[in-house]
């Protein structure tokens, strides 16, 4: 018989890697969803299994991190081996609008799911993942932040996360649980959330080589983080949780990159050179120069003369929005991960060109269909993240 894993927040980008990395392990694979008024379960809907067949390994379940009850009834139900704790309001300049529903998702939240399994008497069945963050180091205290730097939270979010944080140490103090915390750097994905900086970025970028979009509105382009790939990070999860003893791990790349760069390479990335000019909420990214043959072989030829055209006419395609501005910002993370190298045997295996490449490659496939659509005579809709 395989292990059965519980994963909260199994409709989001970590959720659909774990779930399906689960699954190859031969697991029996329980997620909650919260109910929502349109489907939300496109990134597992490859998962999807019918209801209706016996022996099912992919099972969903209706719940809610604010909702004690229903995670109780489910963890009692389903008896986890290990429990992966996903599920938050995980934008961050978003918990500035929504400050008390995120505390209550991501910091009573994870309350909830560890008294549960206390309150069931599960302690020595249920290993518990608690999704942790490099937001708690905050205004970092030192470089690289390690398992034992100070944390110094900038957000409603991070604050919530702290508490979540400690309550799951303390748990494992009092009550002897197997719960880890995953300290987890940014990562990212072709199906990251679209309004997250690097998504946000390959997504305007691929609209912008097909003529889709004129200008990428940033925020803050000098913030500098730690990016890897969500398919390597999903596996040092699992790695916690097999362990004998449960500990916190930083999980990180330790390269460290600022969010102009990562346009500009995105940019490179299909041949297209852009420089930065100006200061402020003045600065902006121009292209200077196209790479034909790179742009034929990763847009496509058709699209070559438009943005010759284009960048004749108006070659400015980065602006500055200080909408995008947060009240108190990170500006700059990078983490040592040797602690869950040496003792998880944890190694990434994207750098962020590969990174990179994967994203703008993805999002290029995707906006080329909306490019279809829009040539065969029906509406799209731009998004504004
Ligand atoms: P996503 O935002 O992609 O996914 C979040 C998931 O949580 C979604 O399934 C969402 O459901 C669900 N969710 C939100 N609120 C609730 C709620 N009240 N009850 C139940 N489910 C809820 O996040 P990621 O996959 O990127 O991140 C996974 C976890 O790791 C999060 O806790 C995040 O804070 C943390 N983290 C992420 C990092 C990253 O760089 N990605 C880095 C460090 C930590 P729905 O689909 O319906 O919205
Ligand atoms: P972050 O990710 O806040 O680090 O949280 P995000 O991609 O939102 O921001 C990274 C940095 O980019 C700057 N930025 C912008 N960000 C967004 N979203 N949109 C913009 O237009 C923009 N312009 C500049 C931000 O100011 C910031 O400095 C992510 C989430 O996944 C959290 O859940 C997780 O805990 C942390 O990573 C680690």
């Amino acid at each position: 018989m395989g292990k059965t894993a519980l994963i909260s927040g199994i409709t989001g980008q970590d959720g659909a890697y774990l779930a399906e990395y689960l699954l190859k392990k031969g697991y029996i694979v329980h997620g909650i969803k919260r109910r929502s008024s349109l489907f939300n379960t496109d990134r597992v809907d490859h998962l999807y299994q019918d209801p209706h067949v016996d022996n099912r390994d992919f099972i969903l379940h209706y719940g809610d991190l604010t909702d004690a009850m229903n995670l109780t009834r489910i963890i009692n139900d389903v008896k986890p081996d290990e429990i992966y704790n996903l599920a938050a309001m995980s934008h961050v300049k978003v918990s500035f609008d929504i400050p008390e529903y995120t505390a209550n998702t991501d910091g009573l939240g994870t309350l909830r799911i560890l008294e549960a399994v206390r309150l069931l008497g599960l302690n020595q069945k249920t290993r518990i993942y608690q999704a942790s963050t490099s937001e708690l180091f905050g205004m970092a205290r030192e470089i690289p932040q390690t398992e034992k730097t100070p944390f110094y939270p900038r957000s409603p979010y991070g604050v919530a996360k702290l508490y979540a944080y400690w309550i799951t140490v303390n748990y494992r103090e009092a009550y002897g649980l197997h719960a880890s915390n995953g300290i987890l750097f940014n990562h990212e994905s072709p199906i990251r959330g679209e309004t997250f900086v690097t998504r946000k970025i390959t997504r305007a970028v691929a609209r912008i080589a097909l003529g889709l979009q004129d200008t990428l509105f940033i925020g803050n382009l000098s913030s500098k983080r730690d990016w890897g790939h969500a398919k390597d990070f999903i596996k040092a999860m699992y790695l916690m949780l097999q362990q004998n003893e449960p500990d916190d791990y930083v999980i990180s790349t330790g390269v460290t990159t600022e969010v102009r760069e990562f346009i500009r390479k995105t940019f490179s990335a299909i041949g297209i050179e852009i420089s930065f000019l100006g200061k402020g909420e003045a600065e902006i990214g121009k292209i200077v120069n196209i790479n034909s043959s790179l742009f034929e072989d990763t847009v496509g030829k058709t699209y070559l003369k438009s943005i010759i055209k284009r960048n004749s006419q108006d070659p400015v395609v980065v602006k500055v929005d200080k909408n995008y501005f947060r009240p108190t910002e990170v500006d700059m993370l990078v983490g040592d991960s040797s602690k869950a190298r040496q003792k998880l045997g944890w190694i990434p295996e994207h750098d962020l060109d590969s990174l990179i490449n994967d994203m703008i490659i993805a999002d290029l496939e995707l906006m080329k269909k909306e490019s279809h659509i829009r040539k065969g005579g029906y509406k799209t809709f731009n998004y504004f993240e």
